[in-house]
């Protein structure tokens, strides 16, 4: 063909453009469908090669041979447009026949309540029943809810930042729960009945002590609050958590905010305080027939008057536990990482 005719050019446009629309009807899948279209119409096809013959026509036979090249592309690629559409919509209902709507569908993955939150509600539903509330607050706290108000004034040895997580050197991590109750005496007058569940946060890594742990803290003050209505309420809880036949001791112990203070031990959950399990020594108790399960005391004077409540006309007892260590105990779990690993297949088994 010489460059100086465009009738030549023409013609090979309009067989290309037959050659394609007769390809096209061939192709009965989208792959193929793709393999015509390089052919044709990619960057290196038969049509680009066409029009790289533009150039060196004749410039006066240029603009005629120039339109019908930019028509005959247009309409392949119209082509081709239409035909993916009809190969696609032929794809998607084999895709559909294919389909059994009646066979069962793929069982989700489910997740668990983790036994911690298992026990802390179980706890709170239990204090709940017998009219305490709930309360909740910022696990950053200042000294002064954390230590000052709970008498532990500046020096004392539980400030050390051997045991708290600070983060200025009167902001830190709570180390307890109980300042949630010091916010909730500081808001109003006895009586108060609360319950204070929540992250507590300590200087202390080990096989028994992790730097963030779980606890559960209650509170009662009116007047006429006695020792006995402690005994009394600790030992209908643990009945509840543990089981009815729970028999429960108290031991001397001290804490800074009650006086006096008690650590309350129940009768072994593992061999039912007989030391023994199958004739063996039980490993829970250490052959002693008790378990420590929760601290406890009568409110301090010394706090009643940080929180300005008249400790000569009011009486309160209060009392602290540690979640994970009552999960242990009510679930038999032997190992505390158990609880921070999140593998669903422990978590599972509890609920
Ligand atoms: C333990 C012991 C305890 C308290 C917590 C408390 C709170 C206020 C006033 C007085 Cl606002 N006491 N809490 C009392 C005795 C023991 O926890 O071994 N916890 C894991």
């Amino acid at each position: 063909m010489s460059a100086s005719e465009p009738f030549p050019l023409i013609s090979e446009l309009k067989s290309l453009a037959a050659e394609f629309t007769r390809d096209l009807d061939q192709v009965t899948d989208l792959a193929d469908l793709e393999e015509r279209r390089v052919a044709f119409l990619g960057r290196k096809g038969r049509l680009a090669q066409i029009m790289s013959q533009l150039p060196s026509l004749d410039p006066a036979m240029r603009p005629e041979a120039g339109k019908v090249a930019n028509e005959v592309k247009g309409e392949l690629g119209a082509l081709f447009d239409e035909r993916q559409a009809q190969l696609m919509g032929a794809e998607a209902g084999k895709e559909l026949a294919d389909f059994d709507p009646s066979l069962p569908g793929r069982e989700p993955w489910l997740g668990a309540t983790h036994p911690v939150t298992l026990v802390t509600e179980e706890i709170c539903a239990i204090f709940e029943n017998l009219g305490y509330e709930i309360v909740t607050g910022p696990e950053v706290e200042n000294d002064f809810h954390n230590f000052e108000a709970l008498n532990m004034p500046p020096g004392h040895p539980a400030r050390d930042m051997q045991d708290t997580l600070y983060v200025t050197d009167s902001i830190l991590l709570r180390t307890h729960t109980s300042p949630l109750q010091i916010r909730t005496m500081l808001r109003r007058e006895p009586p108060v009945a609360a319950i204070a569940p929540g992250k507590v946060y300590r200087r202390d890594s080990d096989l028994t002590h992790t730097p963030m742990f779980n606890q559960v803290e209650g509170l009662l003050v009116d007047t006429h609050v006695t020792m006995a209505d402690l005994r009394g309420t600790l030992t209908h809880f643990v009945q509840l958590v543990f089981g009815p036949e729970t028999r429960v001791r108290f031991r001397p112990s001290f804490f800074p905010f009650t006086e006096p203070s008690a650590e309350v031990d129940i009768s072994c959950v593992m061999c039912g305080g007989t030391g023994f399990v199958d004739g063996a020594m039980c490993r829970v108790c250490k052959q002693t027939g008790w378990v420590e399960i929760l601290g406890c005391g009568m409110v301090d004077p010394e706090v009643f008057r940080s929180v300005g409540y008249d400790s000569e006309k009011y009486t309160g007892f209060a009392f602290g536990l540690g979640v994970e260590r009552v999960a242990m105990l009510k679930y038999g779990i032997g190992d505390l990482r158990m609880f921070f690993e999140n593998d669903i297949r422990f978590i599972q088994q509890f609920t």
